[in-house]
């Protein structure tokens, strides 16, 4: 039976006096501008939640801990926690030199004595602790793509806290939590991690587990680094708080965990339990395929389903807290309730449902009903809000062609044609108007026209993340770059590519602007199909021909492809 400890677990701050006196002291040290995952690192090191460490690991640590999870001094932990940086940055230091922790601000929170310094093997690292040196692992692609070559260890000095702007009184150390329980009289806790928005099923399965337990509940979910992909953790704290109210009154509770998840699956698992125990939790809730990090690059999983309950169970004594199985709760439409899928006895002769998280995508992404028997309203109307189906996302239309080929003709007719049907804000980014707004002091180098199209899908960008139509005209002549910008749009809604293929001879023989007989005579330098080439897209979303095609039929095939694809109801 695992004891609870409610005593205050050791932190790594100074006195707030010393910490003032440190701070001014740390300000003559050489610094080092810490990355996300390791201000979210350096937050739990200091605040307890990574107890037994002090800091960031030596390399009889670091050794330990990957070949056999095993600090230099026995003690159980399963995940190296390196500062890693640049080799440059390592150069410079001598060993017992103190070096200032900052956050992205430049704010000092921490001082570190570097004590080792040494160039970690990452290919064992990501053999031994994440099973495989496969870069389709987010923490393996991390190691090699991301983490400087250079691992730094030593005692760390706490000198004050990251800052968090967002939903501070949900967050709380690890002695704030065990003062609340101590204050509650919470004697067994049962703490729920999770990365993903709570449907009934977590509800239900979180509540039986407490029961299961006789203790109360912990909503523990992860706020600092997730799964690439996963749902935003602004979203999903406004979904938790709408859960949070479901459960009977005074056995839950929730709070945020700045933690840097890897996706280490059984390891993770150990390490997530270690944290927990240090929150003064007395059991944690582990299901199936615990922190998996998906498939790797042969299409196969990293993890067997169960491994990390098995190497939790293995460890559980040691690590002092209790592992609570994961029930996989499945609803049955004939008693319309959830049941655990291993306990329905006439399983055949019931309709089990449920829904799959690509399908929940899937549905939402497609406006499509999300049944009240899966999710609470609250939780969808977040999930709607934060995931628009297509006809309400923002997104870009980027055309491309020679000058004078008619984009901004038939931009200007798709812009008005898309304001008379209203819905969202739409913005025309033309070559023209970008160049004397945006881009007044490029030319038509390489490099000025590449900075001008960044600049420009920039812009897009953002408009496509805040739900609005950017129509975008310039000529953008090469695919490389054309390719960049579709892929910073595409991270926030759709990229249509349109090619207006009117041909050169035809530009020239309109020569609206009289541009092209300045070029033939070299007049203008660096001119488009002229003296600068033009990579003719391969593969857009639409071509058009503008010969002997009128400007609103042009800007009609948008609107239809817009259609096709969704973006615009029919
Ligand atoms: S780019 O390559 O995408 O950055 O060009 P863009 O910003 O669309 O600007 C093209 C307009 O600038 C005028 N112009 C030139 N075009 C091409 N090459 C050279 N050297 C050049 N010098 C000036 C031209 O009028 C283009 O206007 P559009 O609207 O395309 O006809």
């Amino acid at each position: 039976m695992t004891q609870q400890n409610l005593a205050p677990i050791s932190e790594l701050y100074v006195s707030y006096e010393s910490a003032q006196k440190l701070k001014v002291e740390a300000g003559d040290l050489i610094s080092w501008d810490l990355t996300p995952r390791q201000i979210c690192d350096l937050e739990l090191l200091m605040n307890g939640g990574f107890n037994p460490l002090k800091g960031f690991m030596s390399e009889a640590d670091y050794d330990g801990v990957v070949e056999n999870m095993r600090l230099a001094d026995g003690s159980l932990w399963p995940m190296p926690i390196t500062l890693d940086v640049s080799e440059s940055f390592a150069e410079g230091l001598e060993l017992g030199q103190d070096i200032a922790l900052r956050d992205q601000e430049g704010v000092i929170l921490a001082t570190m004595t570097v004590t080792d310094r040494w160039t970690p093997d990452k290919a064992r690292e990501a053999e031994k602790v994440f099973g495989a040196d496969d870069e389709a692992h987010p923490a393996v692609n991390y190691l090699h793509h991301s983490a400087g070559n250079v691992y730094l260890g030593g005692p760390v000095t706490g000198i004050q806290q990251p800052v968090h702007y967002d939903f501070r009184g949900r967050r709380d150390t690890p002695n704030e939590l065990r003062a609340l329980f101590r204050k509650l009289g919470w004697r067994k806790v049962v703490a729920f991690q999770t990365r993903n928005p709570l449907h009934r099923a977590h509800q239900e399965l979180t509540f039986r587990a407490a029961k299961e337990a006789e203790a109360n509940l912990l909503i523990h979910p992860v706020v600092g680094m997730t799964k690439p992909g996963d749902v935003d953790h602004f979203t999903r704290v406004r979904c938790y708080e709408a859960v949070l109210d479901k459960y009977p009154g005074s056995t839950t509770t929730m709070s945020l965990l700045n933690l840097a998840m890897r996706m280490a699956g059984p390891r993770e698992a150990v390490w997530h339990g270690l944290i927990r125990k240090n929150h003064g939790c007395t059991h944690f809730i582990v299901g199936r395929d615990h922190a998996g990090p998906g498939k790797n690059s042969a299409g196969e999983d990293f993890y067997g389903p169960y491994d990390a309950q098995d190497l939790f169970r293995q460890h559980q004594e040691e690590m002092g807290i209790e592992m609570v199985d994961f029930k996989h709760m499945v609803f049955v439409q004939e008693r319309a309730q959830y049941e655990a899928i291993d306990e329905i006895e006439d399983r055949d002769n019931v309709t089990i449902l449920n829904i799959s998280g690509t399908e929940l995508r899937r549905r939402l992404r497609e406006g499509l009903e999300i049944p009240e028997w899966f999710s609470f309203p609250e939780v969808v109307s977040e999930l709607r809000h934060r995931y628009p189906p297509r006809s309400q996302q923002g997104f870009t239309v980027f055309f491309t062609g020679f000058s004078g080929s008619g984009k901004s003709t038939i931009a200007n007719a798709l812009l008005t044609k898309l304001m008379e049907m209203g819905g969202r804000p739409v913005t025309l980014l033309d070559g023209d108007i970008v160049r004397k707004n945006l881009s007044s002091e490029l030319g038509f180098s390489k490099e000025h026209r590449d900075l001008n199209i960044r600049r420009i899908g920039y812009v897009a960008s953002e408009i496509t993340k805040n739900g609005g139509i950017a129509i975008c005209a310039p000529i953008a002549p090469y695919a490389a770059t054309r390719r960049a910008v579709r892929e910073d749009v595409e991270q926030y809604g759709a990229f249509v590519e349109v090619h207006v293929a009117t041909s050169l001879e035809e530009c020239e023989r309109r020569d609206r602007k009289g541009l092209y007989k300045l070029a033939r005579e070299g007049k203008i330098k660096e001119f488009t199909g002229i003296s600068d080439p033009y990579d003719v897209p391969q593969d857009p979303e639409l071509r058009v021909e503008t010969e002997n095609v009128e400007v609103d039929n042009c800007a009609h095939q948008v609107i239809l492809k817009l259609e096709q694809m969704g973006l615009i109801a029919g």
